[in-house]
């Protein structure tokens, strides 16, 4: 099977901090492989979070969830390997927390479809885009 070192944008959400989960799901990744190449506490801010979740804005859930991830510090990662953006979005389990396979990380710690962890990139299109966003320099 062929392999492509790709890059993939991560978000420790703000749940994810205030449970005392960070080191559990940075171990994860770190325990899987993957590299970390840049790592930064921050919080997002209104005008992020509508560019961040450009496809969302209008939906319903949207304001709740604005609200939650501007709610806190979160850790914004960039993380590199052999397809990680696959990679990782199997470690991560589906969206709601309720129905994530156990084992992944939305499966063993999330009982939410909002408060659910960590974003990762969904594409190689999202993680360009997401990255120039989060890491302009990187
Ligand atoms: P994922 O993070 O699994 O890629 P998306 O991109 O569909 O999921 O949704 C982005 C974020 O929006 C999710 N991580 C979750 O926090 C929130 N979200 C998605 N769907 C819902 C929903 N039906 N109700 C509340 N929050 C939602």
């Amino acid at each position: 099977m062929s392999s492509t070192t790709e890059r993939s944008l991560v978000l420790i959400k703000p749940d994810g901090l205030r449970r005392g989960l960070a080191g559990e799901i940075l171990a994860r990744f770190e325990r899987k492989g993957l590299v970390i190449e840049a790592l930064e506490m921050r919080v997002m801010d209104a005008a992020l979070a509508d560019q961040h979740y450009a496809e969302h804005v209008a939906k319903a859930f949207y304001p709740p969830l604005k609200e939650f991830m501007t709610s806190g510090p979160l850790l914004a990662l960039v993380l590199s390997g052999d397809d990680v953006i696959e990679v990782i979005r199997a470690m991560i389990g589906s969206t709601d927390g309720r129905k994530a396979a156990a084992g992944t990380i939305r499966g063993d710690f999330s009982l939410s479809n909002r408060e659910n962890l960590v974003h990762a990139s969904d594409s190689p299109a999202s993680a360009e885009r997401e990255l120039a966003l989060w890491f302009p320099k990187i």
